[in-house]
């Protein structure tokens, strides 16, 4: 059987780590066209990186650790790929490391990675657990002025194509049963990724409430995710 799951910021809210359109979201006292499209980081990088720069500080701080419905898909994973009776992909939309911190070994990050940038010039990336937003090194070019020019943060803004959707179209193509935890179903391609599985495949929700990709699963299940998740697995 062929697992395929996919998270988004509803997982990892219970961690302490707000969502992006629940009330006190992320987008709350931000316009997402400043902080979260390439235009917003041509037209004002200092302001992007620091937002990114407090979500990194927030992330790092010792209060924020996995929860239990990170820790449950970490143990599914182990279980199953221990059985050797199919593939096991975890597809995340969240930026923060929450899912490796709890254990998950095969972890796609569609969005990108808060605790990692990239180089403009070269494509390369860096481990960053720093504030971009003073006077911090770049690794590659130490002595150039110009050096935080050549940053950004490794994350998907809208407008840019997500990452590892080959192999995101192939695992949705083979999955037996497909699990959405803590998503709105807003943001594409992620929102579509339940269309693309086979309709053998058994689709599952896990949400707080309705989304409008509800309709696309047979199964729902309402309430937490640190609760509904444990629960699906045991
Ligand atoms: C709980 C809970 C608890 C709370 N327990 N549940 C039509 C078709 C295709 C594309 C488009 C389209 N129309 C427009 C587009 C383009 C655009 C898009 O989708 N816009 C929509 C807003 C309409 N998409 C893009 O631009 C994407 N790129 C693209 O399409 O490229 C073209 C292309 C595609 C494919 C092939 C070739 C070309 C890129 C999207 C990038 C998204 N980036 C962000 C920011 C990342 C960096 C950062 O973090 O700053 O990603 S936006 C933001 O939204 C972030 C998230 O990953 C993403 C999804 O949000 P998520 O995770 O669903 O969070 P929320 O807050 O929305 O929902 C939380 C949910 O949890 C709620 O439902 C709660 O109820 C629930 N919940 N507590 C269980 N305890």
């Amino acid at each position: 059987m062929n697992i395929l799951v996919l998270t988004g910021a509803g997982i990892s809210a219970e961690s302490g780590i707000p969502t992006f359109r629940d009330a006190d979201g992320l987008w709350e006292g931000h316009a997402v066209e400043e902080v979260a499209t390439p235009q917003g980081f041509a037209r004002d990088p200092d302001l992007v990186h620091q937002f990114y720069t407090a979500r990194r500080r927030s992330l790092l701080s010792p209060s924020i650790c996995p929860n239990a419905a990170h820790i449950a898909l970490a143990e599914w994973e182990r279980e199953h790929t221990a059985k050797s009776v199919g593939d096991f992909l975890l597809v995340t939309q969240n930026i923060d490391d929450l899912h490796a911190r709890a254990g998950s070994a095969n972890v796609l990050a569609m969005h990108g990675e808060l605790l990692k940038v990239r180089c403009v010039e070269s494509g390369k990336l860096f481990d960053w657990r720093d504030d971009l937003s003073v006077d911090t090194p770049h690794p590659d070019f130490p002595d150039d002025e110009s050096r935080r020019g050549w940053l950004r943060p490794h994350v998907v803004w809208f407008g840019e194509v997500p990452l590892g959707l080959d192999q995101i179209a192939q695992a949705a193509s083979q999955a037996d049963l497909f699990l959405a935890v803590g998503t709105s179903g807003l943001v594409y391609p992620a929102a579509g990724i339940v269309q693309s599985t086979k309709p053998s495949c058994r689709k599952i929700e896990i949400n707080l409430g309705d989304t409008p990709a509800s309709p696309a699963f047979d199964e729902h299940r309402r309430g937490q995710a640190s609760v509904e998740v444990p629960k699906l697995i045991r």
